[in-house]
This record gives C-alpha cells, structure tokens and sequence, in this order.
C-alpha cells in the first residue's frame, strides 16, 4: 500500500516541456540548418534526447495532456525547443487496439539521413500540422511515399531502416526541421490541393 502510493507520486515526477517551451515559427532557430551531434553524446544531450522523447510521451496521454494543455504530437526536433542540433523524437503510435503497446515507430533518430526515397510521392489526406505553428494551414503536403533513413540512436548504435506509410511522413517532416523547412514550404501556394497522378494517399 505504502510503496504504490509513492511509485504513484513517483511516477509522476517529471519534468516535461509545456507549450511556453516550444519555439513558434517566426523564430530564427526554425530556419536554420542544424549541426550535426557528437559522439558519444554529452550529458545534455542525452537529457535533451530522453525530454523529446518524454513530450511525445506525456502528450499522448489524454489526461496528462490534458493536465498540462499540451498539444499532442508524434515528433519533436530540438531546433523547437530552440537547440539548433541534429535530434528529433519520433513516437507514432498503433492505432490497432490489439498492438497498442508496440508503436509504428519510435525513437530518437540523431544525424538522420535519407538516404534513398521513393519515386512515388504520398501525402496526407488531412495535411499536417506542426507544434511550431499555430494556426491550421491546410493543403496537401507531398513527399516521398517510401524512404530508407540512417540514423544513430542514443546509444550510438547505428540504424538503416525502411519505412513507409505515416512513420515515413512524420520522420521526413521532423528532418526537414534539422534542415530549417516546414511542413507548409512545400504546400502548392496556387492550388494547395492539386495532387499529381503518381500521388498516393497516406492515411
Ligand atoms: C503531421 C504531424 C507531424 C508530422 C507529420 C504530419 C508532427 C507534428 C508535430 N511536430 O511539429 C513535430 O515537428
Ligand atoms: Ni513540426
């Protein structure tokens, strides 16, 4: 009895960024190109790396998001919360009720590369949103439909991985951040809603 109610408290002892902490576009850091992390990681980077994968976490917890009027996310890169370095945070969650223990995708990627992209090109259906900026801008985001990614994780173990469907969408979203893009510098300013034929739909 005595030692749940303190892993209750316990559990709840942490320091998560809120809203006031992410930076909103308009904010030089957004636009610039990060540099790339170093190995082995320093103190604070492995802090910042565990705080972005922790906002993911926290914000997509419907009470806790709510306890803290935060807005909830798959991705996170540092540049948002104003640390110009090659670091993002990505948790896409399972929307099958039967695997939601085991995500579509998550980790922190450190130095991501693309290092090949399909030809096709897919966006969503919904178009995308980012914690950096406030109001909806809507239109069809195009990108790649399928991507091989390199990165390095927080233990500095080196991954090659092919993704498709959402993750490979929020993944090329948070590493155009590392690179000073949003999501709205590729929506098409004359027609946001045109789609080309070899386009296919993410759901
Ligand atoms: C829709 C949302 C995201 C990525 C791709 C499609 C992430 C939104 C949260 N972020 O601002 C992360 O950079
Ligand atoms: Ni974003």
């Amino acid at each position: 009895m005595v030692i749940s109610e303190k892993f209750k408290i316990y559990s709840e002892v942490f320091e998560v960024f809120l809203m006031k902490d992410i930076v909103r576009d308009g904010d030089p850091v957004l636009r610039k190109q990060a540099p790339k992390v170093k190995f082995p990681l320093s103190k604070e980077d492995k802090q910042l790396a565990h705080d972005l994968m922790e906002y993911l976490e926290v914000s997509q917890n419907p009470e806790l998001c709510e306890k803290y009027k935060l807005r909830a996310g798959v991705g996170l890169a540092a540049p948002q919360v104003g640390v110009s370095e090659m670091m993002a945070s990505v948790l896409v969650p399972n929307e099958d009720e039967n695997e939601s223990d085991t995500p579509l995708f998550k980790d922190v990627i450190i130095n991501p590369v693309i290092v090949s992209s399909s030809v096709q090109r897919g966006a969503l259906t919904e178009g995308e949103g980012c914690l950096s900026v406030d109001k909806d801008i809507p239109g069809y985001v195009p990108r790649a439909a399928r991507i091989t990614l390199r990165y390095t994780d927080v233990d500095g173990k080196d991954h090659k991985i092919r993704l498709k469907n959402y993750p490979a969408i929020v993944c090329q979203h948070e590493i155009d951040h590392l690179h000073g893009v949003l999501f709205y510098d590729h929506i098409n300013k004359d027609n946001p809603f045109t789609k080309s034929d070899d386009e296919i739909f993410i759901y």
